[in-house]
């Protein structure tokens, strides 16, 4: 594991991270965890390249890709395991109508953050979420935390109760 250019640092030294990871920390605090959001010298952009950087794998990514109900709109936050690739047609059953990736555009203006750092907590508006039943098969996982170089860990039951998401089968 590449040491982080900031972390293991406690919350209220917050202050060093870039912005966005900063607006995460301070989602993770006001929600009483206790984590610590760490900036990698290496990138975190993709589910691959966090799990390189932190040394897990990647089925402990946590990735939060953002979908929408094609015929209402809704936007709607899938938190899966790096190792998943969602099923568009199970999530459409779930939710009950058909569902389509969101563009970077809407990534952008429904969570407040960018493609590549998209965090499962702290958006700028509640969003209805659901998380991968097999990302609580980890003792341990890792969420992206505001930037393409943000990240923390957490346990997949403090990703349920920081989130509110219910657990389903997304693959
Ligand atoms: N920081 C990492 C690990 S948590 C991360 O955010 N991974 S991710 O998988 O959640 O974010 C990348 C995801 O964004 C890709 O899996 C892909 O589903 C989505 N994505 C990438 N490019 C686009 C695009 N142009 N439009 C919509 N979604 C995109």
């Amino acid at each position: 594991m590449d040491e982080p250019k900031r972390g293991g640092k406690s919350a209220g030294s917050a202050g060093e991270l870039s912005p966005g990871a900063r607006r995460v920390q301070a989602s993770l605090t006001a929600a009483g965890l206790d984590c610590n959001v760490v900036e990698m010298a290496q990138t975190t952009r993709s589910a691959q390249d966090a799990a390189r950087a932190v040394g897990c794998t990647v089925g402990q990514i946590a990735k939060s890709l953002l979908f929408q109900g094609a015929e209402s709109g809704e936007p709607l936050l899938v938190i899966t395991s790096g190792a998943n690739r969602v099923d568009e047609a199970r999530l459409a059953q779930t939710i009950g109508e058909p569902v389509r990736k969101a563009d970077a555009e809407l990534v952008r203006r429904r969570t407040g953050f960018a493609i590549g750092g998209v965090p499962p907590v702290g958006h700028t508006e509640p969003l209805r979420i659901f998380i991968d039943e097999d990302l609580l098969a980890h003792p341990e996982i890792w969420a992206a935390a505001g930037t393409p170089q943000a990240v923390f860990k957490l346990t997949p039951q403090e990703l349920q109760r920081i989130t509110g998401g219910k657990v389903v089968r997304v693959k």
